[in-house]
């Protein structure tokens, strides 16, 4: 790779050892530097660009507070872990990065010891740090333990087992909650909603932290004090918001929100954080795509846009004549609205991959029949069951590692039912640099022993929608 500029500060770090002494300019040049680099290798060798961006600042001021990886640092899904990969001694293997011997475009724990733990799928982070929380505390270890998710992940269902376990606990856990507004595709659902009020609601967060610290804040004094603060904290936040915040109905200490790509803002409150004990959440919002224009405006092509000028953004312009090469996506896509216009008993259903599988498609001609139900599989493929039982015909596709999540769901749901439901497994297969969580590698092993199940695998595009068509038909009859 030519003329990728590491930067003064970046090139000289080695560790997260390197930038403990930094003082908050150094750390805010850092941050520059590193935005600079990601681009620069990003716009020459594809991969998860907008998220990375987005979380710069958050993972500058967490390795400068903490300590990993005697602490523990769990990413979810781990495609906003660029930086982290960049400071902890992996800055010239990042330019090869989802190569073939190159670096990992996630998390995993035999390419580093900073890697806490190892993902790709979403919503795995609080479960796993909490988990290393409680053995740590069993092992008799005093450290800390992070793990780092965004709004999109949080609406998966482990996501929320995990908080309900971790609130009956006094683990020491932080969960960043890094909110951008935005999954892959827009952000949907009644989470999300939330999110917003108690962001727009943040004069009564400023009250209520105002009174935790009039109360004797991280001192001891707060315990004794618990009864009181949560009277008066409690009175304020019906007259703020209206209803009581979820986290802490929950038994995890809720902080927040505050500007996550603000460094300054960040490294105070995490080193206040650090002196709290038990479950707490710290609600950041940050700008994904943050420091490319282009990526800031659409973060949906630059969540991995392949390709780009690291200057403007532009991207290589796709090829429209007839002999482009279609992908099998698209394909499904346009079957898709080509079936639903003759049947108005079709449905879609994704969980959270509606421009991944070209469900955009459908989305934009029957935008009440197309289902993002979020990043929950286990609740896609029952909600297709129940579709099944109310006569509409329901296409639901799911990616073929992810559905992994769905297996149960597939079994006791669908096929002891022997409800016509249309599964489609996209990315089945070995899916290349994305690598080993995301190969479709397992569907027809997994699959193949359920009963009730017609499995199909279409050879080519004219093969994709014959059966498309031939599914359609079969439900309809049945
Ligand atoms: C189980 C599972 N389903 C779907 C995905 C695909 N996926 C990767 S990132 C992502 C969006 C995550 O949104 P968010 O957590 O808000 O992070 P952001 O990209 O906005 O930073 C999705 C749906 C996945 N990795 N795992």
């Amino acid at each position: 790779m030519q003329n990728i500029n590491q930067g003064e500060l970046l090139r000289r770090i080695n560790s997260p050892e390197d930038i403990k002494g930094f003082s908050i300019e150094e750390l805010t040049q850092l941050c520059n530097e590193l935005r600079e680099y990601i681009i620069g290798v990003l716009s020459e060798n594809p991969g998860h660009l907008a998220s990375s961006l987005g979380t710069v600042e958050l993972t500058v001021a967490l390795h400068y507070i903490y300590d990993v990886p005697m602490d523990s640092l769990v990413w979810d899904v781990g495609h906003q872990a660029y930086s982290h990969k960049v400071l902890t001694g992996r800055r010239d293997a990042f330019e090869n990065i989802r190569k073939f011997n190159g670096l990992s475009g996630f998390p995993r724990m035999k390419e580093s010891e900073y890697d806490s733990f190892g993902t790709g799928h979403s919503s795995t982070s609080i479960s796993a740090a909490l988990a290393m929380a409680i053995a740590d505390k069993i092992n008799g270890k005093k450290n800390h333990h992070i793990a780092v998710i965004g709004d999109g992940s949080m609406t998966g269902g482990m996501a929320f087992e995990a908080l309900n376990h971790a609130g009956s606990t006094d683990a020491d856990l932080l969960v960043v909650l890094n909110d951008n507004g935005i999954s892959i595709d827009k952000q949907v659902g009644a989470l999300s909603q939330y999110l917003t009020k108690i962001t727009t609601s943040a004069t009564y967060n400023r009250l209520k932290n105002k009174i935790w610290n009039l109360m004797g804040g991280n001192s001891g004094a707060y315990s004794k004090r618990t009864t009181l603060f949560k009277k008066i904290a409690f009175a304020t936040k019906s007259l703020f918001s209206g209803k009581s915040n979820f986290f802490e109905a929950l038994n995890i200490r809720y902080f927040g929100p505050i500007d996550g790509n603000d460094i300054k803002s960040l490294v105070d409150t995490l080193s206040d954080l650090k002196k709290i004990k038990g479950p707490k959440l710290l609600h950041i919002i940050t700008k994904k795509g943050k420091g490319l224009n282009a990526a800031e405006n659409n973060p949906t092509k630059y969540h991995a846009p392949g390709v780009f000028d690291p200057q403007t953004g532009e991207t290589p312009k796709k090829d429209k004549s007839e002999n482009a090469i279609l992908k099998f996506q698209d394909v499904f896509g346009e079957t898709l609205v080509e079936l639903a216009k003759k049947y108005d008993n079709i449905v879609g259903i994704t969980p959270a991959m509606l421009s991944g599988c070209s469900m955009t498609k459908l989305q934009e001609v029957f935008p009440n029949r197309t289902f993002d139900v979020g990043i929950a599989e286990q609740h896609a493929v029952c909600f297709a069951a129940g579709m099944a039982v109310r006569n509409t015909i329901p296409f639901c596709n799911v990616y073929s590692s992810f559905m992994q999540r769905a297996y149960d769901q597939i079994v006791h749901d669908i096929a002891l039912q022997q409800l016509p439901v249309i599964l489609c497994l996209d990315r089945s297969g070995l899916v290349g640099e994305d690598g080993a969580t995301h190969h479709g590698a397992f569907d027809l092993a997994y699959l193949r022993c359920v009963p009730n199940l017609t499995i199909a695998a279409p050879a080519d595009e004219h093969d994709l929608r014959n059966l498309m068509y031939t599914a359609v038909i079969q439900k309809s009859r049945s």
